[in-house]
């Protein structure tokens, strides 16, 4: 079903694995083309509650395939055709996704990485804004994660210098949730997912979208998001489940609906 992923459903938790590890994960059409589906399928999934991204071999994403660029390449087309839709698409994921940086995540696969919820770095991850080495400027949502994220004077230069970011760099910035140690590194990511997959699925989307709100609405306009969101989330099974649990002084069992 796909060619440049790898995708599987276990536990609650979709994962997608980036599979071309002889250039460390680089991107080409097809492989953007085949995120931006599996994401699709696991937002619509009524089994997912958490979608991991991560790499084959020892990259997450070089961004780019450098040996498919050439002078004839219209890059905002590309941008719109290929990058676009599938940044877009994890973007607008209601469901958590948590990119598990195993190697390094260069220009776009940076990119992709900052698009996610969550970051979780192993000892051996490190991000590279490479797109100024190649006489670019960061795409596919770079520069307005990045801002959002570290501010405009460090996104300026992690952007401009193009210096590798290593993992526990990554994380004193606020660029990581955590780094976890290479040895441990699948179970842990499966402990995160699966922690993050038992939560109460709604509420969670709910929260993505108001944080998103709150950087976009007026404070009036923030504030109907906000009420509308909670009146959904109000009318949830795990709201109920939550209020029961409590009152019944058990740990609640969440089903994401
Ligand atoms: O139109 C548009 O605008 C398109 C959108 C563009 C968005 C972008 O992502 S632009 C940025 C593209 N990416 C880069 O410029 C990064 C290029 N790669 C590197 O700088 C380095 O490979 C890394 C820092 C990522 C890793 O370095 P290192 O020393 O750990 O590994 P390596 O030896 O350089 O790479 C290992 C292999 O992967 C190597 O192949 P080989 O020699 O073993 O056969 C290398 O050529 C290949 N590889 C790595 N990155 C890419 C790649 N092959 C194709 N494209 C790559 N991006």
């Amino acid at each position: 079903m796909y060619e440049t992923i790898f995708y599987s459903v276990e536990n609650g938790v979709a994962r997608i694995k980036l599979n071309r590890p002889n250039t460390l994960n680089a991107f080409v059409g097809l492989m953007n083309k085949e995120i931006t589906k599996a994401i699709k399928a696991a937002s619509s999934s009524e089994e997912v509650r958490c979608i991991v991204i991560t790499g084959e071999g020892r990259g997450f994403c070089s961004g780019q395939d450098l040996s498919e660029v050439d002078e004839n390449m219209d890059h905002g087309q590309v941008l719109r055709e290929k990058y676009g839709p599938m940044i877009k698409q994890i973007y607008q994921c209601e469901k958590p996704i948590i990119a598990a940086v195993n190697g390094v995540a260069a220009g776009a696969g940076f990119s992709l990485a900052l698009a996610c919820d969550f970051r979780l770095l192993s000892d051996r991850a490190s991000f590279l804004n490479a797109f100024i080495h190649i006489g670019l400027i960061p795409d596919s949502g770079n520069s307005y994660f990045l801002t959002r994220l570290v501010g405009e004077a460090k996104a300026l230069e992690i952007s401009v210098l193009g210096e590798k970011i290593p993992a526990d760099q990554a994380l004193a910035l606020g660029l990581a949730t955590k780094v976890v140690s290479s040895d441990n590194w699948d179970s842990e990511v499966n402990q995160f997912a699966e922690r993050i997959a038992a939560l109460p699925t709604k509420a969670v989307g709910l929260i993505k979208r108001t944080i998103k709100a709150a950087g976009e609405l007026t404070f009036t306009d923030y504030l109907e998001e906000e009420a509308q969101g909670q009146r959904i989330a109000g009318l949830t099974k795990d709201h109920r489940e939550g209020v029961q649990a409590f009152m019944e002084k058990r740990k609640p069992t969440y089903i994401g609906k």
